[in-house]
C-alpha cells in the first residue's frame, strides 16, 4: 500500500487484479518507497507485458490455470467421454495421376497463400546451441533450413505466376514466429544473407512472449529465484501463433488482398516443400477449412496421431492426439495394447507432421470469436502422489494443431497422408537419444534428416526414369542409415513431379558414390551417366543441357565422432562430413544456350 504513490493508474489496476486473483505473495517482501523503486516499476512492466500478450489478460490466465490444475490433480482424463477410432483422409502416392493433378492445382493456388513458420523453440532435445533454422539441412551445399524454406516459397511463387500466366503477381507473405530465445539470431541470419533473395517487406517476424510460471495448485505465480521483482516465465508453446497472427492485423490485410490460404510449418523439415503443392491442391479441391499433413506413423514415434474422437453425446472431431497421450487414451478405450503397430508395420493412426493448411476466411471468422486463444493444457511434475506440491514450477501450454478443437461440427476438417520419405524428416534428437530410438523407427536426427533429403531426391529421379543405384547402409553416431547418391537441387529447378519430368530426359544414370548439385532453373539433364561429382549452375537467362559421361573421384563421406570437439557442432551432430576430392564444376553466368557434354 505504501508503494501506491509510485504507480500509474494502469499499474494500480494491475496490482488490484493481482490481489483479487490471490497473488498477494508477489508483494510480500516489497520494501518501503525509496528502496528498489526501479525494480518495482520493472515488475509492473513485466506484469503489463504478461497481461497484454495473453488473450483475456493475466487474470484469465490465472483463472484457466486454476481450473486445469484442479483437473490435473483430480486425474481427469482430457478425453473423457470420447472414443478414439482411425479416421479416413486423402492418401496420396507420389507420382500417381491424382498426385500430379493435386500438385498442378496447388501450384495455381500458391500465390493465394501465406506461409507461417513457427520457430520460437530452441530444440533442447537436439542439444544444438544455435537456432535450428540456421542449421544446414544438408552438408553437400550447406544450405540452412531457413534458406531452403525461403527459396522454396520463392520458387512456388514463380511457378504459380507461370501457371496462371501472371494474372496477379502477388508476393507470397512469409511470417516467422520467433521467441526471446530465437528472435535476434533469426533476424541477424536474414539480414546478413539479404533475406535469402526474398524482399524484406515480404517477411514478418512475430515474437511470442513467454507465460508466467505457477508454483502451486492455487495458481500462485512463481517468483524468480534470482530476482524477487521478476515473475518466472517459460514458453507457452507453438499454439501462440494463432493469437499473434490475429493481433498483428496480418490476417485481415491478407483477406483484403484476396488471399485464401495460410500454411503453417515447423523449423527443421527439409522435405516439406515436396509435399506442399499436392496438399495445397487437396485443400483447394476438397474445400477443406483445415487440412493437416500426415505420414504413416510408427508406434511410439514422437509425432502425434491423427484420431477421430467420438463423444458419447454424438459429437465427433478429427484431431491430433499428442504422442504422450495416444497410448493412455487407447489403453483406456478398448485397445489393451495401446500404441502399437498393426499388420502393416505401422500405427493405424496417421502421424501428424504439424503442417497445417487453413482456409483464411473461416480461420478469421473463428479467430474473431476466440481471439486466437487455443485450448491449453498443464503438465505439472508433482513431488508425490498427494499431488499437493510441484517439483518445479509449471505453466500452461498450447499447440497450434489444437486449433480445430473449438470449431463447430460444420467445419470441413480433413487430412492428407503422404509417403514419409517424401514429406517428413525433422531434426529434433541429439545423437545419443537418436541412437536409442527403437530399431525400425525414424531417428529424427541431423544424420537422418540429411540422408532423407538425398533419398527423397534419388527416389524422385528414379520415378522420373533415371537409373539411380541402390543405397548402401552406413552407421553414423550409432545410427544405421541408407546412404543414397548425394543429389540436391535448388527449389527453382523443380518443385513438382511434372517439372522434374520436364527437366530430365533420355537415358540417365547415377552411381551410389555420386554427388550431383543443380543450381539453376534452366538446367536440362539428358542422357547423363554420372559416376563422381557434378556441380552445375546457371543464371536465369541461360539454358544448359547437361549429359554425357561424367566420371571422377567425387566427394567422399567421412565419419566424425559426435564427441570430437575439434569439429564444429553442426558437423558433430550429423556424424559425418563431406570430403571434396574431385568434381566437374561448371557455372554458366552469361545469357544464352549452352551444352555440357564431357
Ligand atoms: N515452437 C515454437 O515456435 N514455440 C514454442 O513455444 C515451442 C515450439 P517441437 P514436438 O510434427 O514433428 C510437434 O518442440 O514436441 C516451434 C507436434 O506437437 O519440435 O516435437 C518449434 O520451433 C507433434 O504433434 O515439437 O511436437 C518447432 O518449429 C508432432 O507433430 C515447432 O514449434 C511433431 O511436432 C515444434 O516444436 C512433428
Amino acid at each position: 500500500r505504501n508503494n501506491l504513490s509510485l504507480l500509474s493508474s494502469k499499474q494500480i489496476d494491475l496490482a488490484k487484479m493481482l490481489l483479487e486473483m490471490n497473488q498477494s505473495h508477489l508483494f510480500k517482501h516489497w520494501p518501503d518507497p525509496g528502496v528498489d523503486d526501479d525494480k518495482k516499476l520493472a515488475f509492473f512492466e513485466q506484469v503489463n507485458r504478461l497481461d497484454g500478450s495473453y488473450p483475456g489478460g493475466l487474470a484469465s490466465y490465472i483463472q484457466t490455470a486454476k481450473g486445469l490444475l484442479a483437473d490435473s490433480k483430480a486425474g481427469k482424463n482430457p478425453f473423457d467421454g470420447f472414443t478414439p477410432s482411425v479416421p479416413s483422409g486423402e492418401v496420396l502416392t507420389f507420382g500417381e495421376d491424382n498426385f500430379i493433378q493435386f500438385e498442378e492445382a496447388g501450384v495455381k493456388e500458391a500465390q493465394n497463400a501465406a506461409f507461417v513458420l513457427v520457430a520460437g523453440g530452441l530444440g533442447e532435445r537436439l542439444g544444438y546451441n544455435g537456432i535450428k533454422v540456421a542449421l544446414p539441412s544438408e552438408s553437400t551445399t550447406d544450405t540452412c533450413f531457413l534458406q531452403r524454406y525461403i527459396e522454396s516459397i520463392l520458387a512456388l511463387q514463380e511457378a504459380s505466376y507461370r501457371s496462371t500466366q501472371g494474372e496477379s503477381k502477388r508476393d507470397i507473405p512469409f511470417v516467422i514466429m520467433t521467441s526471446d530465445d530465437t528472435h535476434s539470431r533469426t533476424l541477424e541470419l536474414l539480414e546478413t544473407n539479404n533475406y535469402f533473395g526474398m524482399k524484406s517487406k515480404q517477411v514478418h517476424l512475430l515474437k511470442q512472449e513467454k507465460v508466467a510460471c505457477l508454483d502451486d495448485n492455487d495458481a500462485r505465480l512463481a517468483v524468480d529465484s534470482q530476482n524477487a521483482f521478476t515473475i518466472q516465465t517459460k514458453p507457452h508453446g507453438h499454439g501462440d501463433v494463432h493469437a499473434l497472427l490475429y493481433s498483428s492485423g496480418l490476417l485481415k490485410e491478407w483477406h483484403d488482398a484476396g488471399l485464401r490460404w495460410v500454411l503453417f510449418f515447423q523449423d527443421t523439415n527439409g522435405l516439406l516443400f515436396k509435399a506442399i503443392p499436392a496438399s495445397l491442391g487437396v485443400s483447394a479441391t476438397k474445400k477443406y477449412h483445415v487440412n493437416s499433413l500426415a505420414v504413416p506413423r510408427k508406434a511410439k514415434e514422437a509425432i502425434g496421431g491423427i484420431t477421430k474422437l467420438t463423444h458419447s453425446d454424438g459429437r465427433t472431431m478429427v484431431i491430433n492426439v499428442e504422442y504422450n497421450q495416444l497410448d493412455p487414451l487407447l489403453r483406456a478405450s478398448g485397445y489393451p495394447d495401446g500404441d502399437v503397430n498393426d499388420e502393416t508395420g505401422f500405427s493405424p493412426f496417421p502421424g501428424n507432421i504439424n503442417q497445417l493448411i487453413l482456409e483464411l476466411g473461416p480461420y478469421i471468422e473463428e479467430l474473431t470469436k476466440t481471439k486466437g486463444a487455443i485450448k491449453e493444457f498443464v503438465n505439472p511434475k508433482y513431488k508425490d502422489s498427494t499431488k499437493t506440491a510441484f517439483k518445479s514450477s509449471t505453466r500452461l501450454e498450447c499447440m497450434m494443431q489444437d486449433y480445430p478443437k473449438t470449431l463447430p461440427p460444420s467445419a470441413r476438417v480433413g487430412f492428407t497422408v503422404m509417403d514419409a520419405w517424401l514429406a517428413y524428416a525433422p531434426v529434433k534428437n541429439n545423437p545419443e537419444d537418436a541412437a536409442k530410438v527403437p530399431k525400425g523407427n525414424p531417428y529424427h536426427s541431423a544424420t537422418s534428416g540429411e540422408m532423407a533429403i538425398y533419398k527423397a531426391n534419388s527416389l524422385v529421379l528414379r520415378k522420373a526414369g533415371v537409373k539411380v543405384d541402390d543405397p548402401v547402409s552406413q552407421v553414423f553416431n550409432g545410427q544405421e542409415v541408407e546412404v543414397w547418391p548425394r543429389v540436391t537441387w535448388k527449389p527453382d529447378w523443380a518443385l513438382t513431379f511434372a517439372e522434374i519430368k520436364n527437366k530430365v530426359s533420355g537415358k540417365c544414370s547415377i552411381s551410389q558414390k555420386s554427388t550431383m548439385v543443380i543450381n539453376g532453373r534452366n538446367i536440362f539433364v539428358e542422357d547423363l551417366s554420372l559416376d563422381g561429382a557434378l556441380v552445375i549452375g546457371c543464371i536465369d537467362d541461360a539454358e544448359v543441357k547437361v549429359g554425357g559421361s561424367v566420371q571422377n573421384k567425387g566427394w567422399a563421406i567421412e565419419n566424425v565422432d559426435f564427441k570430437d570437439a575439434l569439429e564444429p557442432e553442426k558437423v558433430r551432430i550429423r556424424g559425418f562430413k563431406i570430403k571434396k576430392i574431385e568434381q566437374l564444376e561448371k557455372n554458366f553466368n552469361e545469357p544464352g544456350k549452352f551444352s555440357l557434354k564431357p
